[in-house]
């Protein structure tokens, strides 16, 4: 086991555990400053927040997971909002994780939806995270994936995760939900063109926002038009095939289309429950993945700062970059600890 950093630094492993113990018991139990501590603590990776999520993983698997993506400004973070409150209506927790793939710093992130979904920062029924997605390299997924966990173990029966569609990374994140929505606005030009290619592709219910706006009618044509083309191309398609992606226009500023937008998700998540196996055992082999490739990262940086000496001799051209990774794989996958 690691030594365990910061203000645990002292503590002997099987007290560590124990306190691991004591803490998942009050996050169990639905302790949301202890939720919001632990997930504070996972992004710092702690050795106390990992203890603590191991001993959470048995709980999860529960929630229902609903990607949110598309155009940058589409109003995603709106339509959550609007969401939250009807599934607070109908009784559901609901946890909300917000990536924001600009900002630097999670506060401006956590300052944008905190603005957007203010109404519901008082509601114990609530937990809206934001996560800046840069500064997570590569490790977003394994982010995002740990504070859903987090989530889904507090009891949250909804877990939404909002993501702008720019990236890889972040269209990854989200491919992986039970039901994934994705928010267009009218007079983006094209708007077929402007979602990112490989989003649409993804999508379960396309909403078309701001139908306040001058040209909703021509997006939704556009957008049946791209469906229609695409159930031909790929008759057989995969999970989600094109002839029923349901097109939904929401204003979502004034609430409006967000029941029939809930009612489409509902029909969904019952149109695709034969396959939610298939996505789960998905879910786990990614979430496998990115441990261990979290770890292998890890492993790479400690055995790279102890052996100097092989970084001088690729540099002097003493030998190639090429059979040192072969020996550091050794390093890394032959020791006894695998
Ligand atoms: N006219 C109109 N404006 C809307 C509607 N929904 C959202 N907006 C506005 O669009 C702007 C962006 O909304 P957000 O909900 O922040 O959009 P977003 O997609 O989450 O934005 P990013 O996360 O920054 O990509 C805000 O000023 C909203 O008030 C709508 O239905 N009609
Ligand atoms: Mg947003």
């Amino acid at each position: 086991m690691p030594q365990a950093k910061g203000e645990h630094g002292t503590m002997t492993d099987s007290s560590l555990l124990a306190r691991a113990a004591e803490i998942a018991q009050s996050v169990l139990a639905g302790d949301l400053r202890l939720g919001a501590r632990l997930i504070r603590d996972l992004d710092d990776q702690t050795v106390l927040a990992e203890l603590i999520l191991r001993q959470l993983w048995p709980h999860t698997g529960r929630a229902f997971i609903l990607g949110v993506t598309g155009n940058p400004g589409a109003g995603k973070s709106t339509v959550v909002d609007s969401l939250i409150a009807y599934y607070r209506k109908a009784g559901k927790r609901v946890g909300v994780v917000a990536i924001d793939p600009s900002s630097p710093f999670s506060g401006g992130a956590i300052l944008g939806d905190r603005i957007r979904m203010q109404r519901h920062a008082l509601d114990d029924g609530v937990f809206i995270r934001s996560l800046a997605s840069r500064g997570h390299l590569g490790g977003l997924s394994r982010s995002t994936g740990e504070i859903v966990a987090v989530l889904d173990a507090m009891g949250f029966e909804v877990v939404i995760i909002e993501t702008v569609g720019v990236g890889q990374g972040e269209v990854d994140v989200v491919a992986l939900a039970d039901t994934k929505v994705v928010v267009t606005v009218p007079g983006l030009g094209d708007e077929v063109q402007a979602i990112k290619a490989g989003i649409l592709e993804i999508a379960d219910v396309l909403v078309v926002n701001k139908a306040d706006r001058e040209g909703a009618d021509r997006t939704v044509r556009d957008l049946l038009t791209m469906l229609e083309l695409r159930h031909v191309e790929e008759p057989h398609g995969p999970e989600s095939p094109s002839s029923e992606v349901e097109i939904i226009r929401t204003v979502a500023v004034r609430g409006e289309g967000i029941g029939e937008l809930a009612a489409a998700i509902a029909r969904n998540q019952e149109k695709t429950a034969g396959l939610a196996a298939e996505r789960r055992a998905r879910r786990a082999r990614r979430e496998l993945r990115d441990a261990l490739l979290d770890r292998c990262a890890q492993r790479v940086e400690q055995v790279l700062s102890r052996h100097a000496d092989w970084v001088d001799q690729v540099q002097r051209r003493e030998i190639d970059p090429y059979s040192i990774a072969e020996r550091l794989l050794v390093e890394l996958l032959g020791g006894t600890r695998l």
